[in-house]
């Protein structure tokens, strides 16, 4: 294999081979949706969910979307990633004192493990959706941060270690709706509280009408010998409304503003009655990975239509030529 991701072998990650006569760089599991409709009493739909490995199993952060329709952030674990035991409430913040800190709403999570402990990210309620930052040691108690940057912004993803002294954070500014424009940007802190250094890195468009209108960070990026891989999600404006895909792109190890490939096409589009058909329909959005640096396996989490959570599978070395051979930046 000439790419390779730098980490740690997980062998237990949930895999399965490309079907025969596949050509896509990124296959969908046979098992999906791995989860449907009313998961759990209190879940309507779990969608757009981030998972990690934690001591020989699994454990998520889960956007779950109660029966007032209202997101919130719910706790769960997995022996094998595909099935999971969640809730059964909400998991709830504090503050550095250990008092209540709740948020009104909280959805699209990524969740990292960063030194010590894990972080988590997501759209939070800052008088209008901003960036949460979370952290916990134990998933059971839960610190709300500071959140790092003002409204409006969503789609907050930290990278896995700090790059150059600083911990890095890439966030897709916008408006307090459904917004109808976006690109990806770049923040940089030295201790996770204060950020700045804000650069763009990649923006909306190209040959690609997947991605014309807005883009953003899907989940944490992938050290690889080629660079930082990141899926993000693309979206095209229809006379049905909004549909979401998703690509990935390579980011230049030492400095991730620097693009160095992007898919001109995108890996995954909504097809399956699933991605289709649900509370929104036609939307495929990644928010996690687990990879098996051994093999170069990767399994992506991601919510489909709103409504269901979903995963697919990718060989690192064959998806980095694949980018390689298909990109477009600009
Ligand atoms: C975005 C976010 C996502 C959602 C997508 C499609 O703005 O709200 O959570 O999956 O819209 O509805």
């Amino acid at each position: 294999m000439s790419n390779v991701i730098i980490g740690k072998p997980l062998p237990a990650i949930p895999w399965e081979d490309k079907p025969k006569g596949c050509l896509d760089a990124v296959w969908r599991y046979s098992g999906n949706p791995i989860l449907d409709w009313n998961p759990i009493p209190r879940a309507a739909r779990i969608f757009n969910s981030a998972v990690v490995p934690c001591e020989g199993k699994f454990v998520g952060v889960f956007r779950a979307d109660q029966r007032n329709s209202r997101a919130t952030l719910f706790f769960g674990r997995s022996e094998d990633a595909l099935r999971w035991q969640i809730g059964p409430d909400p998991i709830d913040w504090v503050d550095e004192n250990g008092r209540p800190n709740p948020t009104s709403f909280s959805y699209d999570p990524r969740l990292v493990k960063l030194e010590d402990a894990y972080y988590i990210t997501w759209c939070d309620d800052m008088h209008g959706p901003s960036i949460g930052l979370g952290r916990t040691t134990d998933f059971k108690t839960f610190l709300r941060m500071p959140n790092p940057l003002m409204p409006y912004n969503r789609n907050g993803v930290l990278f896995p270690r700090k790059i150059g002294g600083r911990y890095l954070l890439l966030s897709r500014p916008s408006d307090g709706g459904h917004t109808p424009f976006g690109d990806i940007y770049i923040s940089e802190s030295p201790d996770l509280i204060y950020w700045g250094r804000h650069r763009h890195v990649m923006g909306s468009g190209g040959q690609g009408w997947w991605q014309g209108m807005k883009i953003g960070a899907g989940p944490v990026p992938i050290e690889t010998t080629a660079g930082w891989l990141l899926f993000y999600h693309g979206v095209s404006n229809t006379c049905n409304g909004y549909v979401y895909s998703f690509g990935a792109a390579i980011l230049d190890l030492d400095d991730p503003a620097r693009v160095l490939y992007r898919t001109r096409d995108y890996l995954l589009t909504p097809e399956k009655p699933y991605e289709t058909v649900g509370f929104v329909p036609n939307v495929v959005f990644p928010c996690a990975n687990l990879v098996d640096a051994e093999t170069g396996r990767i399994a992506i989490y991601y919510g489909a239509a709103d409504t269901c959570t979903a995963v697919a599978f990718a060989q690192v070395d064959e998806l980095i030529d694949y980018i390689k051979n298909n990109s477009e930046v600009f």
